[in-house]
C-alpha cells in the first residue's frame, strides 16, 4: 500500500494472478473476457431498477424458462466478449438451445459452458443473482464441435462463478489447485484476490439449502435425513435464496449441505451439469467437501463423472462439506443402498 494514498501499488490482480500460476496467455485473455463480462452484467443488475431492466423479454430461454430481460443482455454480454476474445471456439450457454461455434478466423484453444445470470428467478427482487462457468480446452485436432463440450467434469481446466451482491465476488479455480476468491475493487474497476475459498474446519456451521416445497416428491431417506436435521438440541439451520451462487458461496464458506435432488416428477433434477453441476461440484470439490449425485440411475456417484449427453441436460445435486453429505448418505444406507465410503 503506498503510504497515505489507499493506492496498492502491488495489487493482486485476476489476470495477474493467472499469469503468474499458469503463464497462458490464452487464459490470461479468457479471464479477462470473463471478468469484463461480469463487471458488465454487475453494472446491469445494479442499474437495472433505474435503465427499466427488471422484467421478462417476452420470450423463452432454451431449457423452457421464461427469459427476463437482464438474462438477455447478460447473454449477450458474454458471447460478445467471448467470440470476440479470439481464444474461444465452442460456447454454450443457458440461454441459447444450440452450441455457439466460433467463426474459424476467430477460433482459439478454449470451450465455455455459462449461465450468464443464475438464480433468475429472484432478479426483479434484487436477491443476489450470479454468473457461473466451466472451461475446456479443445480437443486435439478439433475445428471447434459439441464433443469437445460434452465431455466429464473431470476434463475441465478451470471454473467457476461470479456473485452479484452487496459486494461483486468472483470465486475460481484451476484444475486440481485451490480456489480463489477475487472482489470486485469499485476503486480500480478490478478484481483483487481477497482471501482463500475452504471448507470451516470441522464443517463449520450446521445449515441445510434446499427447495422444501419439492419434500413431498423426493425419496423417503431424503425425507427423513431432512426430518433429522430439524431436531435435537442443535438442529440445523435452514437457508435457501433460490440462487444457486449465492447458496453455494453462502455453503463454501459459512459450512452446510446444498440440495436440489431428483424426486418422482423430474428423475434428474432440476439444475444443469454443465455451467451449474460441474463448476460448482469442481469448486465444492477442491474446498474439500464432496459433490455427489446422490441416488441417480440407481447408484450413487461424483457430479464430475457424469458425462452429459445433450449440452442441456441435468442431474441431481447433493454437495456441501463431508460431516453434512456423510449424514445425508447415512440415511441410504439405512435404507439398504451401498453409499460412497469417505
Ligand atoms: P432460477 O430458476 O431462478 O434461475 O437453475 C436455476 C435456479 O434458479 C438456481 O439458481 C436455483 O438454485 C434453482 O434454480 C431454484 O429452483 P427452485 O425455484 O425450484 O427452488
Amino acid at each position: 500500500m503506498e503510504q497515505g494514498t489507499g493506492v496498492d501499488v502491488n495489487a493482486p490482480t485476476l489476470a495477474g494472478f493467472v499469469m503468474q500460476n499458469t503463464k497462458d496467455k490464452d487464459l490470461v485473455i479468457l479471464m479477462q473476457a470473463i471478468a469484463l463480462s461480469c463487471k458488465q452484467i454487475s453494472t446491469a443488475v445494479k442499474r437495472a431498477g433505474i435503465a427499466q431492466l427488471y422484467g421478462l423479454a417476452g420470450e423463452m430461454n432454451s431449457t423452457g424458462d421464461d427469459q427476463k430481460k437482464l438474462d438477455v443482455m447478460s447473454n449477450d454480454i458474454m458471447i460478445n466478449a467471448l467470440r470476440n476474445s479470439g481464444v474461444c471456439s465452442v460456447l454454450v450457454s443457458e440461454e441459447d438451445e444450440e452450441p455457439i461455434i466460433v467463426p474459424e478466423g476467430m477460433q482459439g484453444k478454449y470451450c465455455v459452458a455459462f449461465d450468464p445470470l443464475d438464480g433468475s428467478s429472484n432478479i426483479d427482487c434484487n436477491v443476489s443473482v450470479g454468473t457461473i462457468f466451466g472451461v475446456y480446452e479443445k480437443k486435439e485436432g478439433s475445428t471447434g464441435t459439441t464433443a469437445d463440450i460434452l465431455r466429464c467434469g473431470d476434463d475441465m481446466l478451470c471454473a467457476g462463478y461470479c456473485v452479484y451482491s452487496s459486494a461483486v465476488e468472483l470465486v475460481f479455480a484451476f484444475k486440481g489447485g485451490g480456489v480463489h476468491c477475487f472482489c470486485l475493487d469499485p476503486s480500480i474497476g478490478e478484481f483483487i484476490n481477497s482471501r482463500v475459498m475452504k471448507f470451516p474446519e470441522g464443517g463449520g456451521k450446521k445449515i441445510f439449502s434446499c427447495n422444501e416445497g419439492n419434500s413431498e416428491k423426493w425419496d423417503q431417506p431424503i425425507k427423513d435425513c431432512v426430518a433429522a436435521f430439524k431436531i435435537g438440541e442443535k438442529p440445523y439451520a435452514a437457508r435457501y435464496t433460490g440462487s444457486m451462487v449465492a447458496d453455494i458461496h453462502r455453503t463454501l464458506l459459512y459450512g452446510g449441505i446444498f440440495m436440489y435432488p431428483a424426486d418422482k416428477k423430474s428423475p434428474k433434477g432440476k439444475l444443469r451439469i454443465l455451467y451449474e453441476g460441474f463448476p460448482m461440484a469442481m469448486l465444492i470439490e477442491q474446498c474439500g467437501g464432496i459433490a455427489s449425485t446422490g441416488l441417480f440411475n440407481g447408484s450413487f456417484g461424483r457430479i464430475l463423472d457424469v458425462v452429459p449427453q445433450h449440452i442441456h441436460d441435468r442431474c441431481p445435486i447433493i454437495m456441501g462439506g463431508e460431516r453434512d453429505v456423510v449424514f445425508f448418505y447415512d440415511f441410504y444406507e439405512k435404507a439398504g443402498f451401498t453409499v460412497p465410503k469417505s
